[in-house]
């Protein structure tokens, strides 16, 4: 995208879901993070902790690292995802030949990308199975404020009660160092309007450095 038009671009605040089982599980996410900051038009904000999981759905498999980034992103939904898509095929994954549910050393999904909805055959968001995961549910109640509503109008706390007993997610460690941790400098100043984070939903003009 040109400066020039990524200057007039909103920023919107997007959730995504990261999940990784093959490999160095936790070296993958650390390099997803860095890879999906590294992109002039996206800044991983905040990070929840790293929770091993039992996989759900699919074949045998081993369990799951899950982690869920705060994001604050000049693209669009459609290239959003082309990012998500590019950042996993930079780990190995290749969608074309892996089982449907299997096994995968990287997965970047979009979860919520402001309050909008985009219904497309390849794209859907809010990701159609968000209330019913708990590897996502769990880590994203991190990053929401307490009692905030999710595009259906509940709140995670609600879908995660109705989801209870909740089973096979392990808080497994937070990472300490590393885009959305707060422990390095942010590489562009918060774009939010004063007083805080962005909520969910919320839009703003976005500022160049
Ligand atoms: O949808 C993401 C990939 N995935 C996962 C996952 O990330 N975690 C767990 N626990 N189970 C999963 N099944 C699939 S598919």
């Amino acid at each position: 995208m040109s400066r020039l038009r990524a200057l007039f671009r909103r920023e919107v605040t997007a959730f995504l879901g990261l999940g990784s089982n093959v490999g160095d599980r936790l070296a993958n996410l650390e390099a997803a993070l860095r890879d999906l900051d590294a992109d002039e038009e996206t800044a991983v904000e905040e990070i929840s902790g790293v929770y091993e999981t039992e996989p759900v759905g699919g074949v045998e498999q081993p369990d799951f690292l899950n982690l869920v980034a705060r994001v604050a992103t000049r693209r669009r939904p459609r290239e959003l995802l082309d990012l998500c898509h590019e950042v996993e095929a930079a780990h190995g994954r290749d969608r074309s030949r892996e089982p449907r549910h299997g096994p995968r050393t990287l997965d970047v999904d979009i979860l919520l990308y402001g309050d909008e909805r985009v219904d497309e055959p390849d794209l859907e968001v809010p990701h159609p199975r968000l209330t019913e995961r708990a590897f996502v549910l769990v880590p994203l109640a991190e990053l929401l404020p307490p009692g905030a509503a999710l595009p259906d109008g509940r709140s995670v706390a609600s879908h995660l009660a109705g989801l209870a007993p909740i089973r096979g997610v392990r808080p497994h460690v937070r990472l300490a160092e590393g885009p959305g941790t707060g422990a390095e400098p942010l590489r562009r100043r918060p774009v939010g309007p004063p007083g805080g984070a962005p909520r969910l939903g919320e839009r703003w003009e976005g500022r160049e450095e």
